[in-house]
């Protein structure tokens, strides 16, 4: 494993930007402006390897040369001729937006197996196909992060299909900015951290057994964030504001009944809730970071791969804020960024070597160079973050 890590290091480094936000505007140029207010309304197991292998070829290129290795691949195994496979990456809620075009972006390269965790088996094999993605190169599986169970059964469902897992992306979220009261997962958990959250946090725990095993040289679990979680940016500024409070909402259960549907105790507020996921998703990457970095080698990672304003996400938001939007980011904040250049982004930190390094908020400048953000004082809180895998352990029944 140093080794391994070594031959990554020289390459680890990224450029920083100056400061802390990732895109600096002039407050007084929009804050004023009422159309963009937020709407309260609305190691190694090789024996088992080569069993897998023999079974499955889907995913191993037995033939592959020196010439067409991974980025990321062991330089050690490529001169010592070792058979070099494709890469296995799941990637939650791949059947849009920024999950699509992060599949899309690895499957061209010929070096990755995606494995697309999708809610909507028939919505995920369309977007594959309108998006020219080569059959041998994808394959998708089912799952609802909406239901513990589903979590479960793709877990299962993942390991019966032989394939190792070399990086995982929990990348599937919702928002829900017009919601005027609180839906729920299928386990009675208010519907954004249920599945942003609490849904990964189940899924990440389970398949880091499966990363532990995988051989591939660079093994990764990333976890997106974003720039409205982080309250020392601009962005995240704009009411209503993330912050998870003592987190009593949460630990009362964030059911609606017994305790608030908001983790700090509060009345519900979709935009927030999903801002507040965002948090927990941050805050996640880190524990994980500090529980298993230095034994197991993953790299953990989490990014804010810019403004992706034409992305599913928005389709709860008013028709006003879906036409305004794109252009608002594109021309005033100049955090827009297009489908497929996020998608390339996360496609770096899914195999590039020179992001390697393990427990970084990864942002981007103007220029598309990476840099190593600066998270907010509570995204980066490391005793609300034990607190907060605590009461997730006991929510989705792992303690
Ligand atoms: P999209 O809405 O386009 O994609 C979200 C994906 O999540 C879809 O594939 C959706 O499935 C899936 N999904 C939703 N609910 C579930 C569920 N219960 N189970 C399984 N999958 C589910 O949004 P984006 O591509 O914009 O968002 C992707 C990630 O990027 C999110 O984590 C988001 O927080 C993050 N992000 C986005 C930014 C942006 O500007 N857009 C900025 C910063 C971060 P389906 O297709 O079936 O609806
Ligand atoms: Mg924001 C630096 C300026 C900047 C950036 C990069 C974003 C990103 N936003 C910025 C500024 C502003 N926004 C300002 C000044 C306003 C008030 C006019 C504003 C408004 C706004 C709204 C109403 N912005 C939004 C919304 C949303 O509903 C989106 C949201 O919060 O979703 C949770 C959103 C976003 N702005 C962003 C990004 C990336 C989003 C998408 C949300 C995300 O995934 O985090």
């Amino acid at each position: 494993r140093a080794k391994e890590t070594a031959s990554f290091l020289p390459s680890a480094l990224s450029a920083r930007k100056e400061g802390k936000v990732a895109c600096t505007v002039k407050e007084s140029a929009f804050l004023g402006s009422s159309i963009f207010e937020h709407h309260k309304s609305q190691f190694n197991a090789p024996v088992l390897r080569t069993k897998r292998e023999s079974n499955h070829s889907v995913g191993v290129v037995k033939a592959q040369t020196t010439a067409v290795a991974a980025p990321g691949l062991n330089q050690s195994a490529v001169h010592g001729k070792k058979v070099l496979r494709k890469g296995v990456v799941v990637i939650t809620g791949a059947s849009s937006g920024l999950g699509l075009a992060a599949a899309k972006a690895l499957a061209e390269t010929e070096k990755w197996h995606v494995v697309m965790a999708c809610r909507d088996f028939l919505k995920a094999e369309k977007a594959a196909q309108s998006a020219g993605m080569a059959k041998e190169n994808y394959s998708i599986m089912h799952l609802d992060l909406a239901s513990l169970d589903s979590v479960r059964q793709f877990v299962h469902g993942f390991r019966q299909s032989g394939r190792p897992l070399d990086v995982l992306v929990c990348n599937a979220a919702i928002y829900r900015p017009t919601a005027r009261t609180p839906t729920y997962t299928a386990d009675g958990y208010e519907m954004s951290v249920g599945v942003n959250h609490l849904g990964h946090f189940l899924l990440a725990n389970m398949l880091l057994e499966d990363l532990k095993k995988s051989d591939y040289p660079s093994r990764r679990l990333i976890i997106l964030g974003s720039i409205t979680g982080n309250t020392n940016t601009l962005a995240g500024n704009v009411p209503p504001k993330a912050g998870l409070g003592d987190l009593r909402g949460l630990a009362g259960g964030l059911d609606g009944r017994n305790s608030s549907a908001m983790i700090d105790g509060g009345t519900f507020d979709g935009a927030k809730a999903y801002k507040d996921s965002k948090i927990c998703n941050m805050l996640t990457m880190q524990e994980l970071h500090r529980r298993f970095h230095e034994d197991t080698g993953i790299t953990f990672a989490s990014l804010y791969p810019g403004c992706i304003a034409t992305t599913g996400l928005f389709r709860e938001h008013i028709p006003l804020f879906r036409l305004l939007f794109p252009p608002f980011q594109k021309f005033i904040t100049k955090g827009f960024v297009s489908e497929d250049e996020s998608g390339k982004r996360l496609a770096q930190v899914v195999g590039d070597p020179s992001l390697l390094k393990s427990g970084v908020y990864w942002s981007w400048n103007n220029n598309s160079a990476s840099f190593e953000n600066q998270l907010s004082e509570e995204a980066s809180d490391a005793v609300k973050a034990q607190k907060l895998w605590e009461i997730s352990e006991k929510l989705v029944g792992l303690a």
